[in-house]
């Protein structure tokens, strides 16, 4: 598990080269931008259950087959599953989020999940379109422009995304 400081230094130490100019300028940029990244984990974090919840609804609305009988989300033990993997994906999310890094969300949440859900039998395509739900709930919360001090987030708001994209890519 490494964070975007430990990340630059490991790189730095296989090439047995020093820290560049160009990575102390980009932890630098991530320094100066640090209140803005907290400010989201802590937002996301806030509003996770609804995030969860409206992502599942939104999911099952459009494919209503998983909560049909015989579904991957019917009887209440399932759906506990279905939302208990979508609060997982989200609370790894907000950990990458946090350290600027994604090793902790690959090495302790998608590694293997694609072939735990192939030997369940749970759809990996239905799971990566809930945690495309929860990307633009989370973006929307953490991108929202009221009670803050209005900056440029959009680099922030691409990484968090690009989190996100990783965790539906591992699965879909
Ligand atoms: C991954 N999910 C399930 C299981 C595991 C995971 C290991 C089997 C054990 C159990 O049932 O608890 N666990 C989960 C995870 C980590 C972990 C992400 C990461 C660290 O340790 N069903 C649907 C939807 C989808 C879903 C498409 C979006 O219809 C999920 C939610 N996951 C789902 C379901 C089960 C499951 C288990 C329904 C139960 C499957 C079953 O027992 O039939």
């Amino acid at each position: 598990m490494l964070d975007a400081f430990a990340k630059v230094v490991s790189q730095a130490d296989s090439r047995g080269a020093y820290i560049s100019a160009s990575q102390i300028d980009a932890l630098s940029a991530m320094v100066a931008d640090g209140n803005k990244r907290l400010d989201s984990v802590n937002r996301i974090t806030s509003n996770s259950s609804a995030i969860v919840a409206n992502a599942a609804r939104a999911l099952f609305a459009e494919q209503p087959a998983l909560i049909a009988p015989g579904g991957n989300a019917y009887t209440s033990r399932r759906m506990a599953a279905c939302l208990r993997d979508m609060e997982i994906v989200l609370r790894y999310v907000t950990y990458a989020i946090y350290s600027g890094d994604a090793s902790i969300l690959e090495d302790r949440c998608l590694n293997g999940l694609r072939e735990t859900y192939l030997a369940l039998g749970t759809p990996g395509a239905s799971v990566a379109v809930g945690i495309s739900k929860m990307k633009d709930a989370a973006i929307a919360i953490a991108n929202d422009t009221n009670g803050v001090t209005r900056g440029d987030c959009s680099a922030l708001m691409s990484e968090i995304g690009s989190y996100f994209d990783k965790a539906a890519a591992a699965v879909a």
